[in-house]
């Protein structure tokens, strides 16, 4: 257990000589992937839809109980793709709480992103902000399921049905995860996961997208092979959307570990939960246990009765060796091509705002265990204990509060 004078922030040894990330990769079986991989290149099928990407294709489909799996080189792409298929156009109501490719993948279509409001509880879309950011040039809504937990698919749909506006989910996080008992894919018109290589199951990068939608997924499949329906004829406008052989046995291998990393991850889900039990100001973001979950993140809420603030426990954790994450600070609009836009409605994201320098995400995976989270946890509490000499022992003022939109000392540690 660290003591006061042992935290690495007040002159102490670090508690990990090797960095714990956030999103360090869960890594299938090596020698599995080896021989998958010898296959591909014995079959000279490396990529172009060949028969580890069908498979990918069929084994999350067949996962997540849905008709139509179109996997893809990232997620960001799958994004691009469905939005365009989906007929997205002029606005589309979106999150501000979400990783920037959200938002990007509608600008990279030339849709304004309108960025609403969360509900603070679940840090997904409040539909009733939703539905005030609807005008004439709205086209849809695109909606985010942050860290796995489904937003309020129901009201959105029941907006979005009175509307006549199209409705998408980013599930980037979601891969093994349910809403209401049925497994993601079946809302909207297509939900995306992503398979980057810091998701629970990965493919070094890669990205998928789940629909029912049967003419739908027929029309991602032609995108996302430059619009090819035969040899030498191309039906509509597509991009290279294709993932390769090589990816794909990365997420086969993975794949055949899920439950696995999913079990890991609850455990240190509940290990986490026990470690921060009692201590005032933190507040640990919760899983239904009714649904399926994949616990891929730890998420926590550092409140105004916490006698650190989310920075100085950042800065803490950093000299520790523990590199925590402010997902998503600052919010996508206070960045760069939203920042600088002069919609006045990016203004009222009061609760945005609010969540954006209390959120904390901790390392969890098949590299941390129970002793990893008690020393984490243990760091947490001395520095909560031991505030004030925390306070005062952090190396600059710089490091120790970062306001706005102001890019600070913090990040340029962290990036
Ligand atoms: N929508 C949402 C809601 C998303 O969360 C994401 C991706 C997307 C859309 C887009 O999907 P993709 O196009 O990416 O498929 C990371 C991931 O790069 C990004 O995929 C993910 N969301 C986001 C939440 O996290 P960064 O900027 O934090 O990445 P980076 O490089 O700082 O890595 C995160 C941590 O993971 C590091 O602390 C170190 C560790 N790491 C990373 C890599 C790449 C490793 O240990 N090994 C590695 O190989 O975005």
């Amino acid at each position: 257990m660290k003591s006061t004078h042992s935290l690495s922030i007040l002159g102490g040894k670090p508690a990990f000589d090797e960095p714990v990330h956030v999103g360090s990769p869960n890594t299938g079986n090596r020698q599995r992937l080896l021989e998958l991989i010898n296959d591909a290149f014995d079959r000279r099928r490396l990529t172009n839809h060949g028969p580890l990407v069908e498979e990918l294709e069929e084994r999350i489909a067949a996962r997540h109980r849905i008709e139509h799996c179109v996997i893809t080189c990232n997620g960001t792409i799958a994004l691009q793709m469905a939005i365009r298929a989906a007929g997205l156009t002029g606005e589309v109501i979106v999150p501000a709480f979400t990783f920037v490719a959200t938002a990007h993948a509608l600008t990279w279509q030339k849709i304004t992103p309108v960025f609403c409001d969360i509900d603070p509880e679940t840090h997904n879309l409040d539909p009733a902000c939703v539905e005030a950011l609807i005008t004439p040039r709205t086209s849809g809504v695109l909606g985010v399921h942050c860290w796995g937990r489904p937003c309020n698919v129901q009201a959105l749909e029941s907006i979005a049905r009175h509307h006549g506006l199209a409705l998408l989910f980013d599930a980037a996080s979601c891969l093994g995860c349910s809403h209401r008992g049925s497994m993601i894919g079946r809302n909207g018109m297509a939900e995306i996961l992503s398979l980057h290589v810091t998701k629970c199951v990965h493919s070094g990068e890669g990205g998928a997208i789940l629909t029912k939608d049967s003419e739908l997924a027929a029309q991602l499949r032609l995108m996302r092979n430059f619009g090819f329906d035969g040899y030498d004829h191309v039906a509509s406008l597509g991009i290279n959307g294709k993932m390769n052989e090589i990816s794909a046995a990365v997420g086969l291998v993975g794949l055949d570990r899920v439950e696995e990393i999913i079990d890991t991850n609850r455990c240190n889900y509940l290990a986490y939960r026990d470690v921060f039990r009692g201590l005032p100001g933190l507040k640990m973001l919760r899983y239904d246990e009714s649904e399926h979950n994949n616990y891929h993140y730890i998420v926590l809420e550092i409140g105004q009765d916490c006698a650190l603030d989310r920075d100085e426990l950042v800065a803490v954790l950093f000299a520790e060796g523990v590199l925590a994450r402010r997902y998503f600070f600052p919010g996508c609009h206070r960045l760069e091509p939203y920042k600088s836009s002069l919609d006045c409605r990016h203004q009222k994201l009061r609760r945005t705002e609010d969540l954006t320098h209390r959120v904390l995400v901790l390392p969890t995976g098949c590299t941390v265990d129970e002793q990893v989270v008690g020393a984490i946890g243990n760091i947490i509490r001395e520095a909560i204990g031991n505030a004030h000499a925390v306070a005062g022992g952090l190396p600059n003022a710089e490091l120790r509060r970062t306001d706005g939109d102001d890019d600070c000392a913090l990040s340029r540690c962290i990036f």
